[in-house]
């Protein structure tokens, strides 16, 4: 297949100098600019195809789709790989894998230097938010993988578009990848905030490589929003409409893994009659103050990068729609007539499959057939629920801000917090069981600060204190809540239906943010009565199944309290001191 050597199409001198300086280091023997269009889409597309790098799917079934296998070893995010590079170690903070950089910078060179030799070098460029946007960034991403170059087009607003908003400017991030041989000792995510600058070697993995995604949006991001004044958070944003058409934004934090792209699809139960839920995002929300003293948020992504196990017609139609064409998919299984499938995607699997790993599978098969983190990655123009606000400048004010984690025990359903304060302090106190979206074990509680532990790219202690900081800013501040779908009864059994039940948790928070719904205080926080929360056309979920999966134990919360300090104690030297008295506050009301 005959590929032209792309045209440089962008009269930058900052990014033409930094293209080069890179392309001569990794001896790249191509330079491909990415212009965005149909036609590029097209060519690398088949490009990918002829490589043996995507596979074509069954057009009839999945137009438009394509499908990639990683290799075995590189299929999740790998934290014990990532760096967050400051001058000390204090910046980074006791969460984060820290180095020099310019130790990062020599080792990741050296690592890089030649390793396009013979290859091309596709530069990518990209924004992160909509058109015009005060909140919008520029990213470039160099990239000698073509299924980088073909998923970032889904998931960024990728091509010319990324030129013209930069114009002149030098303030773009600048990502370089390299996947050298895939080998995990040479797997580095490293980031250098002060230079707006990330490498990455070693992975062809979605949240490794997708340079837009966590290493910009989120950690970068993160950093340049406490300096700049906004927050970029691991947040799904959604829109609620009432029956009267009265619409509510809401953003909410979940680690990876724990439904975020379900409850931003979410479809209301038959009951729900009238009420819409419309998506704005499924995983990064930034949120700036506004002049009129509201929160607003921005999607900074344009496309879905989901978990597809337990993906279905029944857990989330909408993003079965959304991924019925245009979607790459990675590490699914595959039918003989080249559709997908996944665990949970149907009841009974397929007679045979080709698994993950490109080996014959049947359901007799011991191992899953497709990866537990498989993905796919879908533009959210296919979502039937886009939210029409998407693509608005000035981005959504949120009216509420819901905390949450996967925990099958101690953890009500649903409170709210007293204040913003306590509100942080929830978010702070986070915890979560571990799951298949990094690399270690599965199932194991750890605190997961507003879902930010992976993401955050400075010392989460300072990151605390600009939580506390923006509610000067934000005068009138979006309610807190903390939610729970996973609590678990004594026999194993999720205490909660979960999915598009949520509806009536959420029904609640809206109605709490707009001053209509009841509540009653305990230790925790505001918690619904059983006549503030809508049970109406729930089988087997009644009063008392409620008062379960609202239970508080004080034996479990001044457990759960206690096992807090192992973060608080590790952040003590940048803990702001509120944390410390809202814990304190906690204790005596427990
Ligand atoms: O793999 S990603 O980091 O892109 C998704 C996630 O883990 O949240
Ligand atoms: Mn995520």
């Amino acid at each position: 297949m005959q590929m032209k050597n792309g045209k440089c199409n962008t009269q930058n001198g900052a990014v033409i100098n930094w293209v080069n300086r890179m392309a001569g280091l990794c001896c790249a023997e191509k330079i491909f600019w990415c212009d965005g269009s149909e036609a590029e889409k097209e060519l690398l597309t088949n490009l990918a195809v002829a490589e043996g790098i995507l596979i074509k799917l069954n057009q009839e079934k999945l137009p438009g789709c394509y499908y990639h296998r990683s290799h075995p070893s590189d299929v999740a995010r790998v934290e014990q790989c990532t760096y967050i590079c400051t001058d000390t170690e204090e910046e980074a903070g006791p969460t984060n894998n820290w180095a020099l950089p310019k130790q990062m910078y020599s080792k990741l060179h050296a690592l890089c230097a030649g390793a396009m030799a013979g290859k091309t070098m596709y530069v990518v460029p990209y924004l992160m938010g909509p058109l015009d946007s005060p909140l919008t960034k520029v990213g470039i991403e160099l990239t000698d993988s073509l299924y980088v170059v073909l998923s970032m087009r889904i998931m960024t607003r990728m091509g010319q578009v990324a030129y013209e908003h930069l114009g002149e400017s030098e303030d773009f991030n600048h990502g370089l990848h390299c996947m050298l041989d895939l080998s995990p000792d040479k797997r580095f995510i490293a980031h250098f905030p002060k230079d707006n600058t990330i490498i990455s070697t070693g992975s062809n993995y979605g949240g490794n490589v997708l340079l837009g995604k966590k290493c910009f949006a989120l950690r970068i991001g993160s950093y340049l929003g406490r300096n700049e004044g906004w927050l970029a958070e691991h947040m799904l944003i959604l829109g609620v409409e009432s029956p009267t058409g009265e619409k509510t934004f809401v953003a909410a934090a979940f680690p990876s893994a724990c439904g975020k792209t379900n409850f931003a699809m979410m479809i209301p139960p038959p009951h729900f009659t009238g009420w819409k839920i419309w998506t704005i995002g499924d995983d990064i929300a930034w949120m700036k103050p506004g002049p009129d003293g509201q929160l607003y948020a921005i999607n900074p992504e344009s496309g879905y990068f989901g978990v597809a196990p337990g993906t279905s017609c029944q857990t989330n139609l909408n993003a079965m729609k959304t991924i019925s064409r245009d979607t790459i998919y990675t590490n699914v299984a595959l039918t003989p007539d080249l559709d997908v499938w996944w665990e949970g995607k149907d009841e009974t699997p397929p007679p045979e499959l080709i698994d993950w790993k490109g080996n014959p599978w049947t359901p007799e098969s011991k191992e899953k057939a497709a990866h537990p983190n498989s993905r796919f990655a879908a533009p959210m123009t296919n979502n039937p629920m886009l939210a029409p606000e998407v693509n608005d400048p000035a981005g959504v004010p949120i009216s509420a801000i819901i905390f949450g984690g996967r925990r099958s025990t101690t953890i009500p359903l649903v409170y709210s917090a007293f204040n913003w304060i306590h509100g942080v302090y929830v978010g702070a106190s986070m915890s979560s069981e571990t799951t298949a979206a990094a690399v270690g074990a599965v199932g194991q509680v750890r605190r997961d600060p507003m879902a930010m532990l992976p993401f955050c790219g400075y010392n989460m202690g300072d990151y605390f204190k600009h939580w506390l900081n923006l509610r000067k800013l934000v005068t009138i501040p979006p309610r807190i809540f903390h939610v729970n779908w996973f609590r678990k009864d004594d026999d194993g059994k999720f205490l909660w239906p979960g999915f598009g039940e949520n509806m009536r948790v959420l029904k609640w928070i809206i109605e709490r943010c707009r001053g209509r719904a009841g509540a009653n205080e305990t230790p925790l926080g505001w918690v619904p009565g059983p006549q503030d929360f809508d049970l109406e056309g729930m089988d087997e979920f009644d009063s008392e199944r409620l008062a379960a999966a609202q239970r508080m134990s004080m034996d479990d919360w001044k457990r759960e309290v206690l096992s807090q300090d192992e973060l608080f104690i590790k952040l003590y030297s940048h803990l702001p001191k509120e944390l410390i008295f809202q814990r304190e506050l906690l204790v005596a009301r427990l």
